[in-house]
């Protein structure tokens, strides 16, 4: 199979396609490494160090020959983006090329401005491209859970869900009330693919993710396929902060009283996730909608979880309340479908608890790594 991956440089990405050289698949990559640029203007860095782009490829062509190729160029460009799905001709795209941490999108108007127009017209570009050049391609897109918001007051089904309204049913997309300019924009990209299947015939499965955690997958043999891992505050997502916060004494930075609700994934499962939609294709024309996460926790849970796994590792963690910088409720209700891709065959790989004491462990190899750039873990980017 021809794999195309914008954002190959990024943690999702660079693990992605490890994963399918192994499997035998063809893989072309493109990035504009924009989060290496994004995370040294946050002040930080990959707590686990990790290789340029350039290396990254020379060591992927080493393993892998001619089954992989990377160009640096960005989908902001339309004639590169044309170009280079002219010339690879993909069987599938795994769109992960975009700005991806809330804060960051909320820190002003010019970084709000930034990723809405990064990313949809970046996505926009990539399906106008697909159109002409490859519109037989299964295009893979990366959402959010976010998308939906976290207080809808209301179950929340895989993208769609009958409604009855003054006397007549019809299934309708259901309701998005994201809570960050970040996740607006993944709503937007959202309505933009479903009217593309609609309009043009392409297909498309657009993943509404939960939040990712982890260090490691199966195909990381050594530390050179190591993927990035942040724990700044707008690239640090919250169990990869905390785990990063325990290793060196900093108290794990709880928002408000904790009682916010996330599904979670770990990064190994991500990546079988997308095989196994990979695997199993809509159809032409098709617009499938799931919701990928595995289990739920309130953000409090995780910290205790997080704290009782880290003493048992001899480490001393602390929790400590913060206001909350977020526009978020203390509480809500969160009960969000996630069967589709049980039905495809998903099985969790490893307990949460496991994964998180593997976390730990290599990341106490890089204690000092964490310590120098210790100031970044509160930045205090706020929502107002
Ligand atoms: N939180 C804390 N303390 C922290 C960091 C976060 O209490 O130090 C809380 C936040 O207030 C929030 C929750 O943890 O209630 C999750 O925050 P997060 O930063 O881990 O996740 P989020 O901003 O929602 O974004 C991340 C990824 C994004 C992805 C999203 C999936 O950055 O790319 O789309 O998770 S989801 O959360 O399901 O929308």
């Amino acid at each position: 199979m021809k794999i195309l991956i914008p954002g190959i440089d990024g943690y999702i990405g660079w693990s992605l396609a490890l994963h399918h050289l192994s499997k035998g698949n063809e893989v072309c990559g493109f990035d504009n490494l924009s989060r290496r640029k994004h995370v040294k203007e946050m002040g930080s860095q990959s707590v686990i160090p990790i290789l340029s782009m350039e290396q990254r490829y020379e060591i992927l062509k080493k393993e892998f020959g001619n089954k992989i190729t990377f160009v640096e160029g960005d989908l902001l460009d339309a004639e590169f983006t044309d170009k280079i799905i002219k010339k690879f001709q993909p069987d599938v795209i795994i769109h992960l090329a975009e700005q991806p941490s809330a804060p960051f999108s909320m820190i002003d108007q010019e970084h709000n401005i930034y990723t809405q127009k990064n990313n949809v017209l970046g996505n926009l570009n990539l399906i106008h491209s697909m159109q002409r050049h490859s519109p037989k391609a299964h295009l893979i897109k990366l959402g959010t859970m976010g998308e939906y918001g976290y207080d809808p007051g209301l179950e929340i089904p895989e993208g769609f869900y009958e409604t009855e309204f003054r006397g007549k049913k019809a299934k309708v997309p259901f309701p998005k009330l994201a809570g960050s300019w970040y996740h607006w924009t993944k709503v937007h990209d959202s309505n933009n693919i479903m009217f593309a299947c609609k309009l043009w015939g392409i297909k498309s499965t657009d993943i509404m993710q939960g939040i990712v955690y982890g260090t490691k997958t199966d195909e990381m043999k050594n530390e050179s396929h190591s993927t990035r891992f942040d724990m700044d505050e707008a690239f640090g997502t919250v169990i990869n902060r905390f785990c990063a916060q325990a290793v060196i004494g900093h108290p794990l930075t709880v928002h408000g009283k904790g009682g916010q609700t996330r599904g979670f994934l770990s990064l190994n499962d991500s990546i079988q996730c997308i095989s196994l939609l990979i695997d199993n294709p809509p159809k032409d024309g098709e617009y499938r909608v799931v919701n990928q996460f595995d289990q739920q926790f309130s953000i409090m849970k995780l910290a205790k979880m997080i704290q009782s796994i880290g003493n048992d590792l001899g480490l001393n963690v602390e929790i400590k309340n913060k206001e909350n910088p977020r526009k978020e409720a203390e509480e809500h209700y969160y009960k969000a479908d996630h069967k589709i891709l049980v039905d495809l065959g998903f099985q969790r790989t490893r307990e949460i608890e496991d994964e998180i004491k593997i976390m730990l462990e290599q990341l106490i190899k890089y204690k000092k790594r964490i310590e120098d750039k210790k100031e970044v873990i509160i930045k205090n980017i706020k929502w107002k």
